[in-house]
């Protein structure tokens, strides 16, 4: 009998524009896998909305280590962490313990190191919540930033990034820490009209790209998207560079889907549509 993969999907719940678990959450049971959720925190609507200081926050910080509490009592055990949008320094560090209890041979730790886009840091992102976001990267199996969050790790001037295929390519294997740990970078284009992924496979030590037709306009939440396609992927059994494929190619289809939609960008891609499409 087949048994779904077990993810402990580390994310925030956002009411309203979708990101973080109302995006992660459908991808991966779509994908076959189940999505345990440890909550960081309830907002009513992501920080993207303009007067984003508007919004409702509740910080689930104590929250998250009676959970896991409750799930070491009862034996539960997981095929991979996931990790995203944190609402506090604290919770690397419960993260941390998270990892000595649960994380075992076959674990797969996946830290989407969530701190930014467009050059900037998110406006609750501290410079001590990126340093400890790093710390924490460290220990991943592999990692999903995009060009701001590539930057913030390898400490480097954002104005600096490389354009270049061999630049590119420098940049991957510097964030995978000598080859330490696998690397997937959003936002890679290596031509105009293209955009997609470049990727270091720290099994094979090589580095790919998988590129996409570019659609003409951004929208938040893409990110977690992104990472939960390459995430249910792997838990299928695909190697690193089909897993990117696929999202690479699933993000395109949503986002040429959302803009015939029509939709405001803030409100995230019509992915709901296209879930079937990740169905095995
Ligand atoms: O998609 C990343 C993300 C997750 N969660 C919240 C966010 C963002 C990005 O803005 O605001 C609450």
């Amino acid at each position: 009998m087949e048994i779904a993969p077990r993810i402990a999907a580390i994310q925030d719940l956002s009411g309203f524009g979708r990101c973080s678990m109302t995006v992660v959450l459908p991808v991966l049971s779509a994908m076959g896998s189940q999505c345990c959720p440890l909550l960081t925190a309830s907002l009513s609507a992501h920080t993207a909305f303009p007067a984003s200081d508007k919004a409702v926050f509740l910080d689930l910080t104590s929250w998250m280590e009676r959970t896991a509490a409750h799930w070491a009592e009862l034996g539960v055990r997981f095929d991979a962490i996931y990790s995203g949008f944190l609402g506090s320094a604290d919770q690397i560090g419960i993260i941390e313990r998270f990892y000595q209890q649960f994380r075992g041979e076959q674990t797969w730790v996946l830290v989407d190191p969530v701190m930014g886009d467009h050059g900037k840091p998110y406006r609750t992102y501290t410079p001590d919540l990126c340093a400890k976001m790093r710390e924490l990267a460290e220990r991943a199996d592999c990692i999903t930033p995009n060009w701001t969050e590539a930057a913030l790790l390898l400490e480097e001037d954002y104005a600096c990034v490389p354009t270049c295929r061999e630049g590119i390519q420098d940049w991957l294997e510097r964030l995978s820490l000598q080859g330490k740990r696998s690397v997937v970078l959003t936002g890679v284009s290596l031509e105009p009209g293209q955009v997609g992924a470049g990727y270091f496979d720290r099994t094979t030590g090589t580095t790919g790209f998988a590129m996409a037709h570019q659609e003409p306009a951004h929208f938040p939440g893409t990110g977690d998207l992104f990472a939960s396609v390459v995430l249910g992927a792997m838990m299928r059994g695909d190697a690193l560079p089909g897993a990117v494929e696929q999202a690479v190619g699933f993000v395109q289809r949503c986002v040429a889907h959302t803009l015939k939609a029509g939709t405001p960008a803030v409100e995230g891609v019509q992915f709901e549509p296209m879930l079937k499409d990740l169905m095995g």
